[in-house]
């Protein structure tokens, strides 16, 4: 059973017209008990909306992208098709460090702005968050060592480091606020790609237990000792054989907001995979009424004209996700971009993909109004 909470809207009028009855309009509460009024409105349009389309997401969309890096305005999907995503992708690393930039070198005070203005415009903000490995030093790709987990646990030798890492975090969350003081609601993504064992908390570095656990404290620390009220927490895996698998690890209806997965094109039976992960987790969402999205993709696009609307379009339709999010677009390296640029030979198929009506834009998620 969802909690409900009922929500009295007093209208204008009430105040004119002493026998005015006022409706009440219900709300189911994500997690977060004491959820910020935004990210309850939030919540619950993600919730009703994944049935009628599915939102585009790109990862750094308004940070950089094919020739340019920091230019108002600018945003390689918007070049292609003439409205921006409406769901932006953020990546956190290196933040726990204190540092003034992530691990994709982009300024944590530019992202905060980023993150303001996609919020001001009616988009959607999800937050990843590649964290050294607080054990050895290294990066979040060091699997060295297994007991990492372990180690940052209460009673574990690292326990205090990561309640640090934490803190940074905290403090980056805290300041996500307009002018008026209102927290810009977030889909906190962490621990992502569990089921694979190239990050620290993957599959073979903890036993499910301490993940779970890793998952029970950051949430509580955040929530209940940080007081952070303006987050959707985001569970994704890797791709998946069975729905054993998927939920091997999962931390618990209680704690998980959004069921999500992460699958990239990389090998033979992509699409029939995907076809049957995007099933699994889309009926967990609904027995379980979460919210379900692809939450991290990308596809050979250079060569497969047809990626965005078979590949992605053909096989996600039936399943009703709230969103997929292709990973970014570096300058660098921009022949792995995962969003098409001006040029770019798919081009064609990924306006093909904006004009059906299946997915969803910027404009079509501010028409939404997803914070109220
Ligand atoms: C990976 C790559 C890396 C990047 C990391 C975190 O998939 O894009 O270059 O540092 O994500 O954003």
């Amino acid at each position: 059973m969802k909690s409900k909470i009922y929500i009295a809207v007093l209208f204008a009028l009430a105040a004119t017209s002493a026998c005015t009855i006022t409706p009440a309009k219900e709300l189911l509460l994500p997690t977060d008990k004491q959820a910020t009024e935004e990210t309850v409105h939030l919540y619950n349009h993600l919730l009703k909306q994944q049935q009628q389309g599915m939102m585009f997401g790109h990862q750094d969309d308004l940070a950089y992208g094919k020739g340019w890096i920091d230019e108002p305005g600018r945003s390689d999907v918007k070049e292609v098709c003439g409205d921006y995503p409406a769901v932006y992708g953020w990546e956190l690393g290196h933040l726990e460090l204190g540092n003034a930039y992530s691990l994709d070198s982009v300024y944590f005070d530019r992202i905060r702005d980023w993150i303001l203005e996609a919020y001001e415009r009616g988009g959607v903000n999800t937050i990843s968050w590649h964290l050294r490995n607080p054990l050895t030093g290294g990066t979040a790709w060091d699997v060295s060592t297994p007991g990492v987990v372990a180690s940052v646990l209460p009673g574990g030798e690292k326990h205090e480091l990561y309640t640090q890492y934490l803190d940074h975090l905290a403090d980056f969350l805290l300041s996500l606020k307009t002018d008026n003081g209102t927290y810009v609601p977030i889909l906190f993504r962490p621990f992502h790609e569990h089921t694979g064992s190239w990050f620290w908390w993957g599959k073979d570095l903890c036993t499910p237990e301490e993940y779970k656990a890793l998952w029970r404290f950051t949430q509580t620390y955040l929530r209940d000792t940080k007081n952070i009220h303006h987050l959707l927490y985001s569970y994704s895996t890797d791709r998946f054989k069975s729905q054993e698998k998927y939920l091997e690890r999962y931390p618990g209806d209680d704690v998980i907001d959004l069921l999500g997965f992460d699958m990239y094109d990389r090998s033979p039976g992509y699409r029939d995979l995907l076809d049957k992960c995007a099933a699994t987790v889309s009926r967990l969402a609904k027995e379980k009424g979460k919210i379900a999205a692809m939450t991290e993709a990308g596809g050979p696009i250079e060569t497969d004209t047809e990626w965005w609307t078979v590949t992605i379009l053909k096989t996600l339709k039936p399943y009703g996700l709230s969103y997929v999010l292709v990973w970014r677009n570096p300058t660098n390296k921009i022949w792995e971009a995962f969003a098409p640029y001006p040029g770019h030979p798919s081009e064609a198929d990924f306006i093909q993909f904006y004009n059906d009506p299946e997915t969803i834009f910027q404009q079509e998620a501010t028409a939404a109004k997803l914070y109220n």
